[in-house]
């Protein structure tokens, strides 16, 4: 049986692991965290103490420590969450220079059971063995890296956006009628009615940018993906832009200027983790590249690939045109019957419209475009893609009271960090995935 908690009482953290350093040498600390290791040498016992910044040393010595502490630190597991006071001690050896002699330790949690793999170990475990416990995963130094990039992927495009005049917006998830055509929906019973979770906020942000003009969500988006792919999840989360008065040329600025400001702070902020990763960032140089449909077809066609035009670029279509674009850019100026009803077919050329896909090489991270601002189009273009126009009457009525020109986007917010962190599956950087297989944790 695992023994009761010692208790918190009045204890409270005074510092972080990597802030004991030989500057508080002889000052008294409090600290929190996980066992990582305990190595016991002679009349010695290293402890390695895990908490949210990093590793702190614990030694605790035989010979002058109190008989209660020691019989604490003879039974202690591996693992176990403890809490430490002490005094610091300047010592070379240890990491960050300095260990903490302590005094009195509290036992908060103990472990049940041995874990079913060992987080800081080397031996590398099978994805679905580490998403079965993500918890205990979270705990490897590459996950808990990933997830702490994310985060701060996620603060500096808050960053990025509110410096821009962008007010975020939270719109339903649960809702009547699909948007993106080509993705499958979940259906489900709400009260007696059906309904769907929401594939985009798409027709929301367009109403809201009527308004506000300058929008964005970061929210889950769900798909009803039929196969599992490293790339696809059935709930993936994504960064919704939409902006008033501008066209798809003008968000594609706004989306590489953000890519930028994204790349430099995670270089600048995740030292530590891009080491663990081994990871090296690549420079973003604007202007990125801006390929049309046509000329992508061109490109193919010289590599001895064929595709008819109005054909979406499959996956494996572009791995062939990747090896020539491996990097950041945009494929612009889509077909119009390819791309969703809501983009703006081109003036001069409506078979073309206002449309973009920001790809690396081959992984499609983000689409976007101009949007239509007229209801007589919007209804024609609902026909032509075969869905009622009744069922959008809630949206097709606001274009009674004036819609602005208006262009946006949606980043793939997983997909972006799988890219950004080098992996190869999009589960590494999603904390609970979900996929066709997969429900829980
Ligand atoms: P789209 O359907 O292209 O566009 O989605 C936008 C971006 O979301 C990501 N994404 C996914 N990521 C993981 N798993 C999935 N199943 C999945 N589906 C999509 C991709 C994709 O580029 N309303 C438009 C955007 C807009 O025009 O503003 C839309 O939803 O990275």
């Amino acid at each position: 049986m695992p023994k009761i908690s010692d208790g918190l009482d009045d204890w409270r953290r005074t510092h972080y692991s990597r802030e004991v350093t030989p500057d508080l040498d002889g000052a008294s600390v409090t600290v929190f965290g996980r066992v990582q290791s305990i190595r016991r040498q002679g009349g010695i016992t290293f402890i390695i103490l895990n908490d949210m910044k990093g590793i702190v040393q614990v030694t605790v010595h035989r010979e002058n420590s109190e008989r209660s502490l020691l019989e604490k630190v003879e039974r202690l597991p591996q693992y176990s969450l403890i809490g430490v006071r002490g005094v610091v001690r300047s010592i070379v050896k240890a990491p960050h220079g300095a260990e903490i002699l302590p005094s009195e330790i509290k036992i908060l949690s103990e472990p049940r059971k041995d874990l079913p793999f060992d987080p800081y170990g080397r031996v590398e475990q099978s994805i679905d063995k580490r998403l079965d416990l993500r918890m205990v995963d979270l705990l490897r130094p590459q996950s808990n890296a990933i997830f702490k990039i994310r985060s701060v992927v996620l603060e500096s495009i808050r960053e990025y956006l509110y410096s821009r005049d962008f007010i975020e917006v939270n719109t339903p998830k649960i809702i009547s009628s699909a948007t993106e055509g080509g993705a499958a929906l979940f259906p489900l019973l709400y009260y007696d009615k059906e309904a769907f979770l929401a594939q985009s906020p798409q027709l929301y942000k367009e109403q809201l940018a009527a308004v506000f003009e300058k929008v964005f969500e970061i929210g889950p988006i769900f798909r009803a993906e039929q196969f599992r792919t490293l790339k696809h999840l059935s709930e993936a989360v994504s960064v919704d832009v939409e902006q008033a008065y501008v066209n798809y040329i003008d968000v594609m600025e706004l989306l590489e200027g953000m890519l930028k400001h994204v790349v430099d702070t995670v270089h600048k902020r995740c030292e530590c983790e891009l080491a663990t990763l081994n990871v090296k960032l690549e420079p973003v140089k604007l202007p990125l590249k801006r390929v049309t449909y046509d000329e992508v077809l061109h490109i193919l066609e010289g590599g001895g690939v064929k595709v008819e035009w109005g054909e979406d670029l499959s996956t494996p279509i572009l791995k062939t045109y990747s090896k020539i674009f491996p990097s950041y850019h945009f494929i612009i100026d889509w077909p119009t019957k390819s791309k969703a009803f809501y983009i703006k077919p081109k003036r001069d050329r409506p078979e073309v419209c206002e449309s973009f896909d920001f790809m690396y090489g081959s992984v499609e991270l983000a689409s976007g475009g101009s949007r239509i601002d007229d209801r007589k189009e919007l209804t024609e273009r609902l026909k032509e893609k075969g869905l009622n126009p009744k069922n959008f009457e809630y949206h097709l009525k606001t274009f009674n009271y004036g819609i602005p020109p208006h262009a946006g986007f949606g980043l793939g917010l997983d997909r972006f960090i799988m890219v950004l962190v080098g992996v190869e599956n999009i589960r590494e950087v999603v904390l609970y995935p979900r996929d066709p297989q997969r429900l829980t944790p």
